[in-house]
């Protein structure tokens, strides 16, 4: 079970199309996975941190300095991913960071005692729901096309993104077009003020299933206020960045479901403990993405497959983000994905894809 070395691995790969949000385009993601060692078995952590700070105040190059840093030299031969979490407290804030080791430590030490990620955290389901997150669009037609293209594909929920200038008009054009019983979300990422209210309130004629982050992550009181003032429930992604966050929020009223990204709130028993909240309360969960390749979004299958998750998740096929996903792919089967059920997160990185797509790896001895 002895961790001997820690490889940090910096790496690149391409999206099939650029993903615009109110925060910015992407076009590629700049990678940096946790590769933990022993002698007979690995882990494989990815840190979902976007190149620059515009989702979150967390960015790649910084994470890989406070995983370096800060975060390594915790990790001792025998550690567990739990008690890597209790050691880990004493840094602040971190979350991405600190959920991409956790997620390797995890993945090694179920490797090592031969059970998946799925059975560890609870999973009550063996394929899940997927949705699809669909960037700001040019134009509303083309808009409708790249829509009908996910459709065709199989997606049982579409989740379109939203800034002022693009909000109304595009939720009621897609709504025209593919009928009222279409489950569809909107997305702001932070796009919007509480000045705002009156015009979020538009959207309140299509059967939205919730607006996710309309205001800024700093803002949960101000998502308080528009709770009442709009009848499309109101779900948090930036501003939950930990369970006690999540409670606070439920507590006084600021959402009425969270997304959970376990990159965003330090790892996967952190999420697992809000799902557990959120489950105990009736709140519906569902797990959101940050465009991980197969190594992160393995472990999101995972977590996707508690019973709280009611609601489709971002969690769609590597053929939506990349040519050649750096694992073995995972696909869309009648709108769902099943659920890896091997020994950890049941995935590996396929060796010449990774290679080739690596730039830089960094090697710390453990112990
Ligand atoms: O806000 O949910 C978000 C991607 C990157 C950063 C933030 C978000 C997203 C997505 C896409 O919406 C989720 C995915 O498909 O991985
Ligand atoms: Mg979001």
């Amino acid at each position: 079970m002895s961790i001997k070395r820690i490889e940090i691995v910096r790496a690149h790969i391409n999206l099939v199309s650029p993903f615009r949000t109110s925060f910015g385009t992407e076009v590629d993601r700049d990678l940096l996975y946790v590769h933990v060692i022993g002698d007979d078995e690995e882990g494989w952590g990815e840190c979902v941190a976007m190149a620059a700070p515009l989702y979150s105040s967390e960015y790649v190059d910084g994470c890989e300095e406070v995983i370096k840093r800060y975060l390594i030299p915790l990790v001792t031969p025998n550690i567990t991913a739990h008690e890597f979490v209790v050691a880990a407290a004493s840094i602040r804030g971190n979350f991405m960071a600190k959920a991409a080791v956790e997620a390797a430590l995890l993945d090694y030490q179920l490797r090592c005692t031969r059970l998946s990620l799925a059975g560890f955290l609870g999973a009550t389901q063996t394929k899940v729901a997927s949705g699809v997150s669909v960037g700001i669009q040019p134009d509303i037609d083309t808009l409708l096309g790249v829509v009908e293209g996910y459709r065709k594909d199989g997606y049982v929920r579409i989740k379109l993104k939203i800034e002022p200038g693009f909000d109304i008009d595009r939720v009621r054009a897609v709504r025209q077009a593919f009928g009222d019983e279409m489950l569809l979300q909107v997305d702001a990422n932070a796009a919007y003020t509480i000045d705002d209210a009156a015009h979020l309130a538009k959207l309140d004629e299509f059967n939205l299933l919730l607006i996710e982050q309309p205001l800024a992550e700093e803002d949960i009181v101000g998502h308080v206020e528009l709770s009442k003032r709009i009848a499309t429930p109101v779900c948090l992604d930036e501003s939950i960045t930990s369970y006690d966050v999540a409670r606070g929020a439920l507590d006084i009223g600021a959402c009425a479901i969270i997304n959970i990204k376990p990159g965003r709130v330090g790892g996967y028993m952190e999420s697992k403990r809000i799902h557990d909240l959120c489950y105990s309360r009736g709140v519906p969960v569902w797990c959101g993405g940050m465009l991980e390749t197969g190594i992160g979004r393995a472990a999101n299958l995972a977590l996707a497959a508690l019973p709280g998750f009611t609601l489709p998740g971002d969690t769609s096929a590597s053929d939506r983000y990349f040519v050649q996903d750096v694992t073995e792919p995972f696909v869309l089967k009648d709108g769902y994905i099943d659920v890896p059920n091997t020994v950890g997160i049941g995935v590996r990185p396929l060796p010449d894809v990774l290679q080739a797509m690596t730039s830089r790896v960094d090697d710390y001895r453990i112990g």
